[in-house]
């Protein structure tokens, strides 16, 4: 017998045989053998017989026939009730029948159609006729099992497509959220970069101040953009730690004392950044106004193992700052960002106190405050040229205090200090804006009046001398001797153009005071 002819489908994970396989069930094994005979030469009908009917659904749903020749008659069966069970059986519900019967009867063949047949032949029929009945209805059923898979396939396929496009849109929606992200995140790094960059630009400027209160000041201005925060203060402790004092105050409403004690700030007595959110709150700082509807972040300044002061900041009221954030994270994060830039502040104050402190010290006299030699030979020099350019004169004024030596053995080394320094007070207080008071060394002290002719000079030293004469100055209780003071006067240009020459005049002109009997006021040139 030749190989039947076969349809091979490939689908993804199955292979299916779509050769035409008859299921015969007749109960006379003559009837099958006689089509076996007819079937001889068609090579691609393959052909399964059973004469047991009872067996026909089983065998039925494991060879998957594309067409069922079945007798109408048999002994343990009615033909038409196994055609019903065919068509109620889900794998052969669709698969042709065609009835075999004795009889060409119109009755039975009608009733044979009613209960689903789809052809009828009669016993036997022509060899011709049979082939083609049988390739005719196979063909019909492996078309619609050709239609079945692709229609399947079809389904698979768009089910695939939708799942690639709700994968795509899944990749959109992530890349999408994660572009957002990166926004947010470019955003918050550039306002942190504007930020870092405005910070570098105070301490710059904070380093480049020459006195503390110029860098209040320009704290004033730079914090509240440094910080983004509408009120603050910067408040600095006192030289002698038992006080702190606002400074720098910018805003509208000043949520903190001007002064207070450094006890009533919680940063300043842990050493910490302290945080209130609720204005409410137990844990609010003494100082920080206790009517206001904010909270507030203190941030305390220290460098060098030194409290400085602390950062008074008012929690913005609404999200004004640091969008993108929920509010609890943006009082974080400004308390995070008050602090690195409290600590880069500290550090510039810091230096510039030192500096301050270093400068103070190098032109200062440390006993009295007043100008040391040095600071004084230099401004003379300067002022001599502004003198010369104005046509205006400048006048020295040379001091010492007579038998000084006799204070220190009659009070002690520790009085003539108290002496030397109420001396230092006093002509400081008696000196004008533009007048430098110095003190030389020793019991020895100068002034320079600017802009004062030698005949202006000469009265403002009598008048010096006179009241110093008046001074009472006490020490452990013990009221010191009477001050008297001789004083040597030259005078720009008519005693010396250079500050040497005038200093050199002045002090011939309070040698010859002293040698003429001290307490007295002796002008350059009137030897
Ligand atoms: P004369 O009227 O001639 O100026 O006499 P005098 O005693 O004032 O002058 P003298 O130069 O003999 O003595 C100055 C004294 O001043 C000697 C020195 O011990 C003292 N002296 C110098 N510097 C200080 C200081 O810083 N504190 C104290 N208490 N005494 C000082
Ligand atoms: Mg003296
Ligand atoms: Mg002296």
């Amino acid at each position: 017998m030749n190989k039947p002819q076969t349809f091979l489908i490939e689908s993804d994970e199955r292979q299916i045989d779509y050769s035409t396989m008859v299921l015969l069930i007749d109960d006379q094994t003559t009837v099958a053998k006689a089509v076996q005979h007819l079937l001889v030469e068609a090579p691609d009908i393959d052909l399964h017989y059973i004469s047991d009917p009872t067996d026909a659904i089983k065998t039925a749903n494991g060879i998957k026939p594309t067409v069922i020749l079945q007798d109408l008659v048999m002994p343990s069966i009615e033909g038409i009730d196994l055609l019903k069970l065919f068509r109620a059986n889900p794998a052969t519900a669709e698969t042709p029948i065609i009835m075999l019967s004795s009889e060409d009867n119109p009755q039975i063949k009608s009733r044979a159609f009613a209960a689903g047949a789809n052809d009828y032949l009669v016993k036997l029929p022509d060899k011709i006729e049979l082939i083609a009945r049988i390739r005719y209805h196979s063909k019909a059923c492996l078309n619609k099992i050709l239609r079945d898979e692709a229609f399947k396939s079809l389904q698979e396929s768009q089910q695939q497509l939708s799942d690639t496009n709700m994968a795509l849109i899944s990749v959109n929606r992530r890349l999408e959220e994660a572009h957002d992200k990166l926004n947010v995140a470019l955003r918050e790094t550039e306002r942190r970069v504007r930020e870092a960059g405005r910070l570098t630009e105070l301490v710059d400027l904070l380093q480049s101040c020459q006195t503390t209160a110029e860098a209040y000041e320009i704290a004033k201005s730079a914090l509240p953009k440094i910080l983004c925060v509408q009120s603050g203060a910067l408040c600095i402790t006192s030289a002698s730690r038992n006080i702190v004092e606002a400074v720098s105050v910018w805003g509208d409403v000043i949520g903190t004392e001007k002064t207070f004690l450094p006890a009533n700030c919680w940063a300043l007595r842990r050493g910490k950044t302290h945080l209130v959110r609720d204005p409410a709150s137990p844990m609010r700082c003494a100082h920080a106004g206790a009517g206001s509807a904010r909270g507030h972040i203190c941030v305390p300044l220290a460098a060098q193992g030194e409290t400085l002061g602390v950062l008074y900041l008012e929690c913005p009221s609404e999200p004004t700052i640091l969008s993108g954030e929920q509010s609890e994270d943006q009082l974080e994060a400004l308390s995070r960002h008050a602090t690195e830039s409290g600590e880069r502040i500290s550090l510039a104050l810091a230096n510039l106190s030192l500096r301050e402190t270093l400068r103070v010290q190098s032109i200062r006299d440390p006993l009295t405050g007043l100008f040391n030699r040095r600071y004084m030979e230099e401004s003379l020099e300067r002022e001599l040229h502004r003198a010369s350019r104005n046509n205006h004169s400048v006048s020295v004024l040379m001091m010492d205090i007579d038998h000084f030596k006799q204070f220190n053995d009659t009070f002690g080394h520790p009085a003539g200090d108290t002496l030397l320094r109420a001396l230092g007070d006093f002509v400081m207080k008696r000196s004008r804006g533009q007048d430098i008071a110095c003190r030389l060394g020793g019991e020895e002290f100068a002034l320079i009046l600017t802009a004062a002719s030698a005949d202006a000079a000469y009265k403002r030293a009598e008048l010096l001398r006179e009241e110093v004469a008046q001074l009472v100055v006490q020490h452990n209780g013990a009221v010191l001797g009477q001050i008297y003071l001789s004083i040597g006067i030259s005078t720009f240009s008519e005693h010396g153009s250079t500050a040497e020459q005038l200093l050199h005049a002045a002090d011939k002109a309070l040698y010859r005071a002293k040698k003429e009997g001290r307490n007295r006021v002796i002008l350059a040139g009137s030897e």
